[in-house]
């Protein structure tokens, strides 16, 4: 039967269950990825599991977004994960290194390799045909210890990608337009597989700019086939040993193909707040620009880079505007200083921060009260800039550079002078140096290594076994489309707590509603025992912390009823022992109010047997879907993943 590429790499890699969609199936871990936010406590989980030395082909830790300092918590942090690294055998991609992603594709990622992170743009290693995965710490944590990744056997949908991008539109502009056909709930159980003769147009780092927001479909992963263009990055890193060609057989079949014509698409803008709502930046032009911010492991790469340089060269960043540039890697920066280009971006006027993630995640340049923010990062959630009542605006560099110039919204290919663009090669050889990649203790050396554990390091909190019955209060109703910066908001302030779970829980949802955490405590405390969250579609989209799952844990939740979820927020509450239920119809969600009483009266016969289980709140009586697999059944009985090991 003709495979296509990413069945070819899900099969051989399947150590239980059956290669159909829809199936659930174990896969076998080739490599895994850590960054600091995650990291503390998929660490913590690991040091639990009793191992002595991570079983993965490669494991790396990378320190990147908590990394701003402002009190001890984040170097704390650092200085754990460093030593447990050492400890572990896992790699460690010290602070100035650069954004996991942007460093992982550079230096470690291969095609035809499996790789989890606990971040949920590891797929931007789907740019050099890596199947590539986003998953939560826990997840991570198993896998490190030689455990097999679980996921539904998805469905694979084609973009089948033509021609060739025009001057100055971008690979960005590829995927804003993927995003409007498809929206953020459109990716959710599938994985999305790049073919045609347009793919060899593309450079590596513009296929990862794809794949890395490919996230924001909900999609599983997305995947590039590893072809000659692959095999010449990987030479320019030193390390083409690490090729292999691979692509779907000619007559793969996908379950959908979408058709996009490279040479017809033009600049694109997601507008607040949310990466699919798109409008073409024409449409936008002459809106006044406060801020603009250019890096992220989206737009980070030396590419993207030296056309901004193109486009900012002699000329001032305009006064109504802030430029913060934040190149995605140490060797990106490097090599920006060796050519002269970041002499170009500082000339110009540009803020340069370190190579981390920075104001992706909040950790700085919060924008101007109701700000109008050009970004070309993946993600514009309300509030997640650190101004809540910001606009931000998700772009490619080039219009994000061009709008800089002018202080409004502008068509890179209308700016005054610019020209035709000049032929971009990928670099025969980059600026390749590991000297900031810390390597682990040799085996004998290991068990003399001490882990450095600081004050603010706390124990994650654990759940308890499913009771027979559940009966929990309503202590919040949300609508559709609730990401987990809602659930967990991040930035400067929030984010050193991510090693504190009872300090980080008196922030949970607080963006909707700032009164949420006393009342989840109340109701723990109170006679029924704990809460239920009630929520509309992709409850939970956007990124894979952990503590968008822990937080509720600590705060007493018992169940999440939505009508859909976005795929590892849900696994983050099964392997946390948080029930999650859908909608069996619809129309059940009007018949609930915050403050309601819910009970589950035969929540764990129901959960054992697989049935649908039973719903009673007031005079209303109905069934709703827990749709777990045996495995995940295990989990919610005991209490959560941890649990089910002991
Ligand atoms: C994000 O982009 O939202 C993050 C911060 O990288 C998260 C991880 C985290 O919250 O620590 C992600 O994408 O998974
Ligand atoms: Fe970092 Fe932003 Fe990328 Fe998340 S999306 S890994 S915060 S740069």
């Amino acid at each position: 039967m003709a495979l296509t590429l990413a069945e070819k790499v899900i099969n051989s890699h399947i150590t239980e269950g059956e290669p159909v969609k829809g199936n659930a199936v174990a896969l076998k871990i080739d490599q895994t990825l850590t960054q600091d936010a995650t990291g503390t406590m998929a660490y913590l989980q690991f040091e639990t599991m009793g191992v002595a030395r991570v079983k993965t082909e490669r494991s790396v830790a990378y320190i990147d977004h908590n990394t701003l300092q402002s009190g001890f918590e984040n170097a704390d942090d650092h200085r754990y994960i460093g030593s447990v690294a050492k400890k572990y055998g896992i790699y460690f991609s010290r602070p100035g290194n650069g954004i996991c992603h942007q460093v992982h594709l550079e230096r470690f990622g291969k095609p035809g390799k499996t790789l989890i992170g606990s971040d949920s743009h590891t797929p931007t290693g789907g740019g050099i045909g890596m199947l590539a995965i986003g998953a939560g710490g826990l997840d991570v944590a198993v896998a490190m210890a030689g455990g097999a990744y679980h996921i539904t056997y998805p469905e694979i949908v084609g973009v089948k990608l033509t021609g060739k991008l025009t001057d100055w539109v971008s690979a960005k502009d590829v995927i804003l337009k993927i995003l409007q056909e498809l929206s953020v709930k459109g990716g959710v159980g599938k994985v999305i597989e790049y073919f045609g003769e347009g793919v060899e147009n593309l450079s590596v780092p513009e296929r990862a700019t794809i794949t890395n927001m490919g996230a924001e479909l909900g999609a599983t992963t997305s995947i590039f086939p590893s072809d000659e263009v692959t095999r010449q990055f990987l030479k320019a890193q030193g390390r083409e040993e690490d090729y292999i060609a691979l692509c779907a057989d000619d007559n793969a079949e996908y379950s959908r193909v979408l058709e996009i014509n490279l040479s017809e698409l033009e600049p694109l803008a997601a507008c607040p707040h949310s990466p699919d709502n798109i409008k073409t930046v024409s449409a936008l032009a002459s809106m006044p620009v406060n801020q603009v911010c250019i890096g992220s492991c989206t737009n980070g790469s030396l590419l993207d880079l030296l056309k901004v340089a193109q486009i900012l060269k002699g000329k001032t960043v305009h006064e109504s505007v802030d430029l913060s540039i934040a190149p995605g890697s140490k060797q990106v920066f490097n090599m920006l200083a060796e050519c002269g280009a970041l002499s170009v971006l500082i000339s110009a006027g540009a803020r340069i921060l370190e190579c981390t993630c920075g104001p992706c995640i909040g950790m700085g340049q919060s924008p101007i009260s109701g700000g109008v923010s050009l970004r070309t990062f993946n993600r514009n959630f309300l509030g997640r800039s650190g101004t809540k009542d910001a606009q931000v605006y998700l772009v490619s560099p080039e219009t994000a550079a061009a709008s800089a110039i002018t202080g409004v919204f502008t068509d890179v290919r209308n700016l005054e002078g610019l020209g035709a663009m000049p032929p971009f090669e990928m670099p025969e050889k980059f600026a390749v140096n590991d000297n900031m990649i810390t390597l682990p203790a040799s085996e004998t050396e290991a068990g003399g290594v001490e882990i450095l554990r600081g004050p603010n390091i706390k124990p994650f909190p654990s759940n308890s076994p499913l009771n027979d019955t559940v009966t929990a209060e309503v202590v919040l109703k949300v609508g559709d489309n609730i990401t987990t910066d809602h659930i967990m908001p991040a930035g400067a302030k929030i984010l050193p707590l991510r090693s504190n779970v009872p300090a980080i829980s008196e922030f949970c949802f607080t963006v909707v509603d700032e009164d949420f955490p006393a009342r989840a405590k109340s109701a723990r405390d109170s006679e029924n025992g704990g809460g239920i969250i009630v929520g509309g579609g992709n409850y939970g989209q956007g990124s894979s912390r952990e503590h968008a799952a822990l937080a509720p844990v600590f705060l007493g939740i018992k169940a999440v009823l939505v009508k859909s979820f976005a795929r590892i927020h849900r696994q983050n509450l099964v392997n946390n022992g948080i029930l999650p239920l859908t909608f069996t119809n619809e129309n059940d969600y009007e018949k609930i109010n915050q403050g309601d009483v819910i009970r589950l009266p035969f929540a764990k016969k129901e959960v054992e047997s697989g049935d649908d289980i039973t719903v009673i709140v007031g005079e209303s009586e109905f069934k709703v879907k827990s749709d777990l697999t045996p495995r995940e059944k295990d989990m919610i009985l005991a209490g959560g993943l941890l649990n089910m090991f002991k």
